[in-house]
């Protein structure tokens, strides 16, 4: 056989293979074989890998089933409290290196594959990335899980197995193109089907109030239409500490008895064919991202989650402990990711009143002992509310419990704060102007002992703004948990290079210990050093220039300053912002004027909601715009522009490492935290960014003289509000008036005469709630220190070192310990 063909990093392999354990290396080996020749039946690597993946996958898998049983165990005897993690989205990406990692076995595997000639990193590309999330909010949940299982918390992640998950974006002639993703079509190695563990959901039907034999008035939900939950398990390796925790997946299945009528009357197979319809549910995941969507659906995915979900707990605690709850809210705490699976309050008060006896007192103090609610967003458009009429005809016995928790609610009000109706109005849980609606945050806040925002500011805004009525009623609910990322992923696997030379200095602890970064600061001016950490960078840039030809055809020279944005299209991230920049040097370099910059090339990515029209045509802007500077020989040595198509998780892990200049220029007061900023700080990128959302803290923590910042903060945003005339910026500003001009003349659109009109035209509107031009030349000037720093290459190198030396605050081991320390409290 030939020997392996290897791209990875030579030095890890060695100092890795001095590690390898012997015992574990002949398993991982027989198991390999074991798994291709016998499990999948094959005797050849075919050139695509896809089976010998395969055979790895359920090798690894098969090690970390020991792990997973003693897990159990172990939390079992215990008898901790329990924590389940309730989202709709988990945007795993791959698996096979986060489980080769935690569980400590590279160079065994690396020896195991030496047998079939074939390396490492041409397997793991075989692997489909779990998108089921959108961005933030669901990466958050996977960072999460990595360091619960890290740290041994015994936390599960409850979520959908969405049959298709977020969608495949292609580039057309400069526009979006979605295409379904079909993940699990060839299978997926890593989750376990528990059909024993299968529930029952209701939907529709009516209630049905009766006297029980005590002679208590009960209710019961009757005539419903039901769907099963069958649960996949995914395990989630802790790093190398033998904890193995459960991502647990539901999956809707038609009801054996589904359509019984028509059964009976003969029409077998119309029958057979109703079963989509409760199969529908768990189809595929809603793309938006940061906007709710209001459909049927979407609610019926919600509800379904958290039925499922409660329902498991329940039914484990009454095989434990029997029909007796008065220790319930002590082992159990409900984590709700925004208000997505907020009917879960509502549910959990169903269960325990109708299913297991308890009355609305006892069920109600369980309830709100147990649940705890986390706000990801201030977008008004982001703000759930569904509909009465909708809820009371697909789920009327929760709007049952809803109104009397209004009702309850509400009588405390008004007995802490007497004739005051307005103050009424505003809190209700029924929103009555127009149609009347349900709004599912307070019905979260009021349900829960706990309100989080995911970064300081976010927090603050939320007492003073959107949650003031509430801050002001129950001011101890709420508390603030800036998010973060986990090493293990975003900085031990995506970046070798880094990696490596870090713990050359100052050891592996930091691997699990993140401050330890900050040993680094001694040599953030050690000449010896930049050179090393330059040289990663390098390697890593050429990396990411190999990707970026490969999809989009663009060159980038690795001497070039690395200018990146990835992340969901959104008029409040400012996409549009960052290509005014671009458009502005295109202008300066056809006009001659390069002096003080230096060559750039810009990266931008991300996907738009399918039905937001102006995210889709910022896109297509971003590809003429890159179109047009790429083609122009001026421009060669300056300037390149690239969109990256298909931006997702193991994009991400190429992309970050080799950034070194972080875009986060969201208008201030919009972007709740970010988490792609703290991925980019911890594998050493500058941020320019304005003061919002995480990136305050990133500053504070980094210092300001190492971060690029620009525009106005949150409050001189609303004041600025005011008086906003964006056209006077622009007619005050020559620079800025070229570019609106550029984009207004049709010079990048000129087979397409009109298509960005839109865009021009919010710019220079007095109502752009994002304000984009009120940052342009604060942007325009800062990115002009940017570059200025950048060529004073030990001053940049110093920056960069810094920033990775004091990303330690933003691993999500300290996000974690904060949320146990002060809402979950296991032991
Ligand atoms: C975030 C969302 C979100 N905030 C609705 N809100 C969705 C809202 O499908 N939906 O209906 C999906 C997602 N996502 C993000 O959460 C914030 O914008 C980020 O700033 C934050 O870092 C992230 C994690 O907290």
């Amino acid at each position: 056989r030939k020997p392996i063909v290897s791209k990875t990093n030579k030095s890890s392999f060695k100092s890795k293979a001095l590690k390898v354990n012997h015992s574990s290396c002949d398993s991982i080996s027989d198991d390999l074989k074991r798994h291709f020749e016998l499990t999948l039946g094959r005797d050849e690597v075919d050139a695509s890998h896809y089976y010998l993946y395969n055979a790895l996958a359920l090798t690894l898998r098969d090690h970390q089933i020991r792990g997973w049983r003693e897990t159990r165990n172990r939390y079992r005897d215990m008898d901790q409290k329990r924590v389940a993690y309730l989202s709709l989205e988990f945007l795993m990406g791959r698996a096979i290196n986060n489980a080769i990692l935690n569980l400590d076995l590279d160079a065994e595997t690396r020896a195991a594959l030496q047998d079939y000639a074939v390396s490492l990193e041409s397997l793991v590309d075989e692997e489909m990335d779990a998108g089921l999330g959108n961005g933030g909010l669901g990466r958050l949940a996977a960072c999460f899980l990595d360091s619960c299982a890290s740290l041994a918390l015994p936390v599960t992640g409850y979520g959908i197995r969405y049959e298709y998950g977020m969608f495949h974006q292609r580039i057309e002639e400069g526009y979006q193109v979605e295409a379904p993703d079909n993940w699990l079509r060839k299978g997926n190695p890593w989750e376990i089907e528990s059909p024993e563990n299968t529930f029952r959901v209701k939907f529709y039907g009516r209630t049905n109030y009766y006297t029980d034999e005590t002679g208590q008035m009960r209710a019961s939900w009757l005539d419903t239409s039901d769907v099963m939950a069958v649960p996949y398990d995914m395990p989630v390796p802790g790093y190398r500490n033998d904890t193995v925790n459960t991502l647990r997946l539901w999956k809707s299945e038609a009801t054996d008895e589904f359509n019984l009528d028509e059964f009976n009357a003969g029409s077998y197979v119309d029958a057979v064919a109703a079963k989509n319809l409760a199969e529908q549910i768990t189809m595929v995941l809603y793309p938006n991202d940061s906007s709710e969507n209001g459909k049927q659906l979407r609610l019926r995915q919600q509800y379904f989650l958290s039925s499922a979900s409660l329902q498991d707990i329940l039914q484990h605690w009454v095989r434990h402990k029997g029909e007796k709850f008065t220790s319930f809210a002590e082992k159990n705490v409900f984590q709700l990711n925004d208000t997505h699976p907020t009917i879960a309050v509502a549910e959990l008060m169903r269960l325990l009143m109708d299913d297991h006896g308890l009355q609305w007192d006892e069920a109600w103090s369980i309830t709100t002992n147990t649940m705890a609610y986390t706000n990801h967003t201030l977008l008004p458009e982001a703000l759930e509310t569904w509909s009465v009429r909708m809820f009371a005809s697909m789920l009327p016995r929760l709007l049952d419990i809803i109104y009397e928790i209004n009702a309850r609610f509400l009588a405390e009000v008004s007995s802490r704060y007497p004739d005051d109706n307005e103050r009424l109005r505003r809190m209700s849980i029924i929103d009555e102007e127009g149609e009347p609606r349900i709004r599912m945050a307070y019905l979260a806040i009021i349900g829960s002992f706990s309100v989080n925002g995911v970064a300081a500011l976010h927090t603050d805004l939320l007492k003073v703004g959107l949650f003031a009525d509430f801050y002001e009623f129950w001011p101890e609910k709420f508390n603030n948990k800036t998010n973060g990322v986990t090493p293990r992923r975003w900085l031990h696997h995506s970046n070798p290079g880094l990696r490596d030379l870090i713990s050359s200095k100052i050891g592996e602890e930091w691997v699990t210990n993140l401050d330890q970064l900050a040993l680094l600061k001694p040599f953030a001016t050690d000449k010896e050093f930049q050179k090393q950490w330059h040289n990663v960078k390098l390697d890593n840039k050429r990396r990411l220039a190999e990707l970026v030809k490969a999809t989009t055809s663009v060159s980038f020279d690795t001497t070039m300053l690395f200018d990146v944005q990835v992340k969901r299209i959104h008029e409040y991230k400012r996409q549009l912002l960052n290509v005014l920049h671009v458009i502005h040097l295109y202008d300066r370099i056809c006009r001659g004027d390069t002096s003080g910059m230096v060559p750039r090339a810009v990266l931008i990515g991300g996907k738009a909601a399918p039905g937001y029209a102006m995210a889709k045509t910022i896109i297509k802007l971003v590809n003429s715009v890159a179109e047009v500077v790429n083609s122009n020989p001026k421009c060669e040595k300056w300037l390149k522009v690239a969109f990256i198509p298909d931006y997702k998780v193991s994009f991400m892990e190429v992309i970050a490492p080799a950034a070194d200049l972080s875009e986060q220029i969201s208008t201030a007061g919009k972007e709740a935290s970010g988490t792609g900023n703290m991925k980019f700080m911890m594998n050493g990128a500058c941020t320019i960014g304005t003061l919002d959302g995480a990136n305050i803290e990133i500053r504070e923590a980094v210092g300001a003289e190492n971060f690029f910042l620009f525009g106005l903060d949150s409050t001189q945003v609303e004041e600025a509000r005011l008086s906003y005339d964006p056209n006077a910026l622009i007619d005050a500003d020559s620079d800025f008036k070229r570019v609106m001009n550029l984009i207004e003349s049709g010079h990048f659109n000129q087979s397409e005469p009109g298509i960005f009109d839109s865009v021009s035209a919010s710019i220079r509107s007095r109502y752009d709630a994002w304000m984009t031009a009120a940052d342009f030349r604060g942007f325009v000037n800062t990115q002009k220190s940017v570059a200025e720093t950048y060529k004073a290459r030990e001053r940049w190198l110093e920056m960069s070192i810094l920033n990775t030396s004091c990303s330690g605050r933003f691993s999500s081991d300290r996000t974690i310990r904060n949320y146990n320390d002060e809402i979950w409290k296991v032991q």
